[in-house]
């Protein structure tokens, strides 16, 4: 059985509201490694009328992501493409990871976005996000949303 590292930075971390997916043990496995950042500085935005966080492919800009990492095997991590939507909304791609707790460097798969509006590099960026952030940007689950409303279009160019 192959494992899989993913580094988590938005509602799939603890707490968020999109944790349940990683966490559903009828989907695969899935095991807390830690808390880590990325190594380099990416823009985490919050956006679209339902105020989805999204690391923007723009390296160099914004700060040092922090994020949790699991192992996941094969089947987990295909459960979390679907969510992702990965690859035609988020894109899955490796990137380094620092984990806090014991100081290594670890090559993880981090969701995120390749096409965005440029606009989007002007919206605040954050370094560690909270779904209940003072920001107030409340995260709208699936449920919450209008079926006719197209948010995609919100961020695609
Ligand atoms: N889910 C993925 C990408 C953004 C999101 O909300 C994550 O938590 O890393």
């Amino acid at each position: 059985m192959s494992l899989h590292k993913v580094f988590v930075y938005g509602t799939l971390k603890r707490g968020e509201p999109n944790h349940h997916w990683i966490t559903d043990t009828s989907k695969g496995l899935s095991r807390f490694i830690g808390v880590g950042k990325t190594i380099k500085k990416y823009p985490l935005v919050i956006g679209t009328k339902y105020n989805i966080p999204f690391v923007l492919d723009s390296p160099g800009q914004g700060h040092n992501v922090v994020g949790e990492v699991y192992e996941v095997d094969e089947s987990m991590l295909h459960h979390l493409d679907i969510l992702e939507e990965h690859p035609t909304f988020y894109t899955r791609e490796t990137e380094e990871i620092e984990l806090y707790a014991e100081n290594i460097r670890s090559e993880c798969w981090i969701y995120l976005l390749k096409k965005f509006k440029p606009e989007m590099l002007e919206q605040q960026h954050f370094a560690d996000y909270s779904s209940s952030g003072d920001h107030g940007l409340v995260y709208a689950e699936r449920y919450q949303r209008e079926p006719s409303y197209n948010y995609k279009q919100d961020v695609m160019p």
